[in-house]
């Protein structure tokens, strides 16, 4: 099988990338990455020699590029992982998550189509169905009421991805994961951010009253998940994925903590964030019971690794590229 996997310098998709090389011997990866910010291609050294990976420099919105792309490479399926990713960045400039999230994906499908590409997986997140009070969970029926302009734009994606089904007939799935945290994450996120901020010295901010709730999983867990989707999943079908591991940011912080042996000292609250969803909690029953998924790491366990994973960084080289 030959694979296109858009978005591949990132954090997911790099960890993608490689497991997919590992785990099937025979499958050809292509990545497409236009190297914004939060690309890095060195997330990929361990794979960049073989002879079954291509990296392609690329915007997923340059629709003759991707046409070029498609046509001289013939991939049965596309992992659909580009996108901007930051809930903070959105709010302060939303255009390019319009651009990139919902036009670069409409751009991504039409070139899929039109090349009779099989198989379209998008992956978005559990954002889109809004936030939850203190009880209750996101199901695939829970309705989409995305809160912030990141939310929105993935939400719209959905929607597109969803049309491509219903219209063309394409075979398009879509995966919608709870926080994921682990090795090579850029650090701007909530777990990265405070690792690295926390081991040179620094304030690590807490939001808000520092209640609002995350379901975290780890990163190899949604690459399982994904093949299971990739290899087992009906054209057309929507599974949510998640750890049911509840954290509140500041217990989650302290934990943290813990780990390094620092003190908690270094937690600073700060303004919240706007629109600030309270709590997401992912029901995954559908995936364990359908592609007979479950996450395999446990929590204390991933959490030491990445901060381990983290500490070495900081030693080697600054962060902050
Ligand atoms: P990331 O920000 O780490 O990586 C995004 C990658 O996409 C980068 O390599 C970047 O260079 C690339 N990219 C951005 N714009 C592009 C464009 N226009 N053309 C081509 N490439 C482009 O993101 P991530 O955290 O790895 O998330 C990957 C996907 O998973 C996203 O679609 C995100 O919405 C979704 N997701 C993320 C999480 C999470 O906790 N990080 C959870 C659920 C879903
Ligand atoms: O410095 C911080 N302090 C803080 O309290 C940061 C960066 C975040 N927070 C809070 C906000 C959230 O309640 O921590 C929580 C997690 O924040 P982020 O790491 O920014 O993640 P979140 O907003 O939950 O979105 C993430 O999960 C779903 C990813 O960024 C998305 O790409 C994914 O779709």
């Amino acid at each position: 099988m030959k694979l296109l996997i858009t978005g591949g310098a990132g954090f997911i998709g790099s960890h993608f990338v490689r497991y997919i090389l590992k785990e099937y011997p025979t499958y050809h990866v292509v990545n497409v990455d236009a190297l914004t910010y939060a690309g890095n291609l060195a997330n990929l050294n361990s794979v960049a020699d073989s002879d079954r990976y291509t990296f392609v420099h690329a915007d997923i919105c340059d629709r003759t590029k991707l046409d070029q792309v498609l046509f001289e490479t013939g991939v049965d399926a596309v992992v659909h992982f580009a996108a901007e990713s930051h809930v903070d960045r959105s709010i302060a400039s939303p255009g390019k998550f319009v651009e990139t999230n919902v036009l670069g994906t409409q751009n991504l499908l039409e070139s899929a189509r039109l090349h009779g590409v099989g198989t379209f997986i998008h992956i978005s997140t559990d954002e889109v169905y809004g936030s939850l009070g203190a009880t209750g969970y996101f199901t695939e029926d829970t309705p989409l009421a995305p809160n912030s302009p990141y939310a929105a734009s993935k939400a719209s994606s959905d929607l597109f991805v969803r049309s491509y089904f219903e219209t063309y007939g394409m075979d398009t799935r879509i995966t919608r994961c709870s926080n994921n945290y682990g090795p090579n994450q850029y650090p701007e996120k909530l777990i990265p951010l405070s690792i690295e901020r926390a081991l040179r010295g620094l304030p690590v901010p807490l939001y808000g009253d520092g209640q609002n709730v995350r379901d975290w999983l780890h990163v190899y867990d949604h690459c399982t998940a994904i093949d299971a989707v990739l290899h087992h999943a009906k054209p057309g079908s929507v599974y949510n994925i998640g750890a049911n591991n509840e954290w509140n940011n500041e217990d989650l912080l302290k934990k943290i903590f813990t780990i390094l042996d620092m003190p908690t000292s270094q937690i600073v609250p700060v303004r919240d964030r706007l629109g600030h969803d309270r709590r997401y909690a992912i029901d995954a029953t559908s995936i364990k019971k359908n592609l007979g998924w479950s996450p395999t790491y446990s929590f204390e366990d991933g959490l030491k690794e990445t901060i381990d994973w983290f500490a070495n960084q900081i030693q080697n080289q600054p962060l902050g590229r």
